[in-house]
């Protein structure tokens, strides 16, 4: 969508790159400058809501800190090269070490950020692949691979994750989470904020359980206090509850369920009255808040990052689920709902109701033997994969739109191990604490140069739809998109030279999946798609045969939303999502079971014997003394992890890298507002200025991560001039969920000494 305005201004259509809530913005530009940036009212999902974040983007595109041409490290420095030139260098030093040392001598990290470009999330797997290594890491391991893997153990899919059905919900018990701050994960919802206003306005009830009185909390009818790391233990009590005063309600579900018995059995030991010490909520509360749960007729329990970075993560997630399930609130309009995405969705996709299911420990790491999970080993284990000699010993390094030095724990450690590889290549928009380490930077286009389509945020959204954005501005000469330079270093991993025709080799990728769906018919879609290349084109693939598409003409759409639609029959194209102002509304979420499901039994597994085996590390958990002090973090919506810091729209106004204590610890403490103090843990220690804030629960500090931008080498002037502390400088990285690999980010023990 672009329109012409009297005074040459025009308007294009951006969805917003910078976290899940995917607001539609409007930017208005005059030549090549940003003159505004609005919510775009038309939006069909986020109806014009905008945060404080969306209008950096401008300041992102302007930053003359991001990085407009590659550079290679010649003598020590980061020097200035050409795109040939740098891909050269990359082929030089990359290929002996494959060579000499085989594939899993080279690891590859993926970042946040490529959730949020098509291009950069649909490629990265061509490049992985390419590379056939083993070490694969991503931000997932430090983040919701908790909920991927209960999620995928109960429904049958990894992104078969369940979402709340806000706008006709009437109870939501928040856990973990606060979508006020962050705009919500794991479940995509812009303005939250004006959604549960709405609930409670209709009567609605909001409960929210945080070791810190958040904003979320601050919005909610009830915020219950809990102490860090505690969840397992009220949720398993929650559950206990249910059958104990037999408030179980399957509901339409009951036909599609196994392990109920088996559940019941499980949490037999976890009677509220023996979890509540360990979570800090009395046994009065556990109970009154699954009878509450129970009763309400439509809602769910939402829970997010505080359940998932804990060591018992996934046993929250799975929890969280078993909940929804066992109260008739999964799967029902204002419950907790599988949304519909109309592209990239593999519940979709196949046979409907039953498939392979998921698997995990495929391989393990070659350290730790921590299991591969979706492909991937955590994150945490990187260091000690460059570090520890041996064979698979990781030489070179990738990183993709990924500052692990900043969001990993031991992220100190694994900037000494950065430093002792043979080769390290960056794709990146700045030099920043990891990328300073790279020997080859690749610059990424501004997000205004590139086109846009969320391939995973619809699989996760409060409501169905499919939007599509332009580039605002053309990429500059010579800069090749994120999706080419990916492909280069494929081609190069593959053998094919630097100088590889990159878009022969994208043909033949994607005719080879196309002939794994469409069999004799590629010929045929290949030509149907023949005016599109790159992400484009995989785009077209999937909407045309995905659950709203026309399968090139061998599938009729269902006629009844052909019909609300108004797109004709003939289904979902690239054309006509591009050709919608504002995207496509494709309606509110619908009941799935049985069809989402994609578990070999064709059924929901309740009991996966993985989760029910880890339930008794649990129990020999329940009587671990709680630490005089822990930390926890936190999220600003002026924040964005740990790459925001150097906009100036954010950066102004008061610092939000302080640490919160309650006013009964800093009196204990002698610790003073704005006071300096140390803060450390066996692992690291760091300097800090204290906020005092009766928000926060005695005995928990809450610092936010993503700080620390004043390590040499980095090119962050702004952020420099208020680096903040690395949180992670104080987490172990040897702390992990033993199931999925996730790092434990909350509730390390910490001292606090005033200076
Ligand atoms: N202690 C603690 N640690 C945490 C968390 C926590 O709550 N507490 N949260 C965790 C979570 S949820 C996550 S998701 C991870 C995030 O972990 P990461 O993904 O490692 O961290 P980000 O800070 O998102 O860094 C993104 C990187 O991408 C770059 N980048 C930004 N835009 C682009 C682009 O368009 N193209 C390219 N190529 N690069 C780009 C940035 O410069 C930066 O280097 O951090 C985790 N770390
Ligand atoms: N403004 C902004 N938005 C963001 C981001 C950002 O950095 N800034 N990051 C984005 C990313 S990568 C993600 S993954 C999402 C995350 O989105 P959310 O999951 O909403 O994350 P947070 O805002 O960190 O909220 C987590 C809450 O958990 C609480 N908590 C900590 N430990 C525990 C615990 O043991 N138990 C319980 N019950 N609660 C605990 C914290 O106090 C905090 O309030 O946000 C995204 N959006
Ligand atoms: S909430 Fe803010 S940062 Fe997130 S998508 Fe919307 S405008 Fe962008
Ligand atoms: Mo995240």
């Amino acid at each position: 969508m672009t329109e012409q305005s009297p005074a040459d201004e025009r308007s294009s259509y951006r969805i917003c790159p910078l976290c899940e809530a995917c607001c539609g913005l409007e930017v208005r530009t005059r030549g090549a400058q940003v003159v505004g940036i609005r919510g775009a009212q038309n939006d069909v999902f986020s109806a014009g809501y905008i945060c404080p974040k969306g209008y950096a983007l401008k300041d992102l595109h302007e930053d003359p800190d991001r990085l407009r041409t590659p550079l290679i490290r010649r003598n020590g420095e980061l020097v200035p090269a050409s795109w040939d030139e740098a891909f050269a260098e990359v082929e030089r030093r990359l290929l002996p070490i494959l060579t000499a040392h085989g594939r899993d001598a080279v690891g590859i990290t993926v970042g946040n950020p490529s959730a949020h470009k098509f291009g950069l999330l649909l490629y990265f797997s061509r490049l992985a692949k390419a590379l056939g290594t083993k070490n694969v890491f991503s931000a997932s391991t430090l983040d919701q691979m908790p909920k991927q893997l209960s999620s995928g153990l109960m429904f049958g899919h990894w992104l078969s994750i369940a979402v709340p059905d806000i706008e006709r919900s009437d109870y939501l018990l928040v856990i973990g989470a606060n979508p006020v701050a962050s705009n919500g994960s794991l479940w995509t919802v812009p303005d939250f904020r004006g959604k549960a206003k709405a609930l409670r306005a209709r009567g609605g009830r909001l409960v929210v359980i945080d070791p810190r009185r958040s904003e979320t909390a601050d919005v909610a009818d009830e915020h219950l206090s809990i102490r860090p790391g505690g969840d397992v233990f009220l949720l398993a009590g929650m559950v206990h509850t249910l059958f104990d005063e037999s408030l179980v309600r399957l509901g339409r579900l009951a036909e599609h369920i196994n392990g109920l018995a088996e559940v019941q059995a499980a949490v037999l030991p976890f009677a509220p009255e023996r979890m509540a010490a360990r979570c800090g909520i009395e046994a009065a509360t556990i109970r009154r808040l699954a009878r509450e749960l129970a009763a309400a007729p439509r809602g769910c329990v939402y829970a997010r990052i505080g359940t998932c970075t804990q060591s018992f993560g996934t046993l929250n997630s799975w929890l969280v689920d078993v909940l929804n399930v066992l109260t008739a609130k999964l799967d029902e309009p204002g419950g907790a709902m599988f949304p519909r995405a109309a592209a990239f969705a593999v519940n979709t996709a196949g046979k409907p109701g039953s498939g392979r299911g998921i698997v995990t420990g495929r391989h393990a790491s070659r350290v730790s033997g921590a299991p591969e999970v979706y492909g991937e080993l955590p994150m945490t284990v990187l260091a000690e994969e460059i570090e520890t000699p041996g064979t698979g010993q990781i030489r070179a390094l990738i990183t993709v739109a990924c500052n692990p030095v900043l969001s990993c724990p031991g992220g100190p450690r694994l900037a000494r191990a950065l430093d002792s590889l043979d080769f390290m290549v960056s794709l990146d928009i700045y030099v920043n604490e990891t990328t300073r380490h790279a020997d080859v930077v690749l610059p990424d286009l501004s997000p205004l140069q590139d086109s846009h389509y969320d391939v995973a945020f619809p699989q996760l959204s409060f409501r169905n739809h499919a939007r599509y954005s332009a580039p605002v501005f053309e990429p500059p000469a010579g800069h090749p998109p994120e999706w080419q330079a990916l492909l280069r270093l494929a081609a190069i991993a593959l053998g094919r030279g630097a100088r590889a025709d990159v878009l022969a080799l994208d043909d033949e990728l994607a005719e080879a999946e196309v002939r794994k769906l469409a069999g004799d018919a590629t010929p045929l879609v290949m030509q149907a798609v023949s005016a599109l290349r790159g992400p484009d084109r995989l785009l077209e693939l999937a909407l045309r045969s995905g659950p709203y598409g026309d399968l090139f003409g061998m599938k009729r759409v269902d006629p009844a939303w052909a019909l609300d639609s108004g797109l004709g029959a003939d289904g979902l194209t690239l054309a006509k999502v591009r050709s919608a102002p504002g995207g496509i509304d494709l309606g509110p979420l619908q009941p799935r079971i049985p069809e989402v499901l994609r578990t070999p039994s064709g059924r929901i597994e309740l009991a996966p014997p993985s989760l029910l085996a880890d339930l008794p590390r649990a129990l020999a958990d329940l009587d671990t003394p709680a630490p005089e002090m822990v930390v926890i973090g936190r999220r600003d919506v002026r924040s964005n992890n740990s790459w925001m810091h150097n906009l100036p729209t954010l950066a102004k106004g008061p610092f939000r890298g302080t640490a919160l204590v309650h006013p009964l610890d800093a009196a204990r403490l002698g610790l003073a507002d704005g006071a300096a103090a140390r803060l450390s843990s066996e692992h690291g220690e760091v300097a800090v200025f204290m906020e005092i804030s009766a928000a926060m629960s005695p005995g928990v500090v809450s610092l936010p991560h993503g700080w620390g931008h004043d390590l040499p080498g980095a090119r962050l002037s702004l952020a420099a001039t208020r680096p903040g502390v690395n949180l992670n400088a104080l987490l172990d990285d040897s702390q992990r969920d033993p199931l999925s690999g996730n790092a434990v980010l909350s509730g390390e023990a910490v001292s606090l000494v005033a200076v």
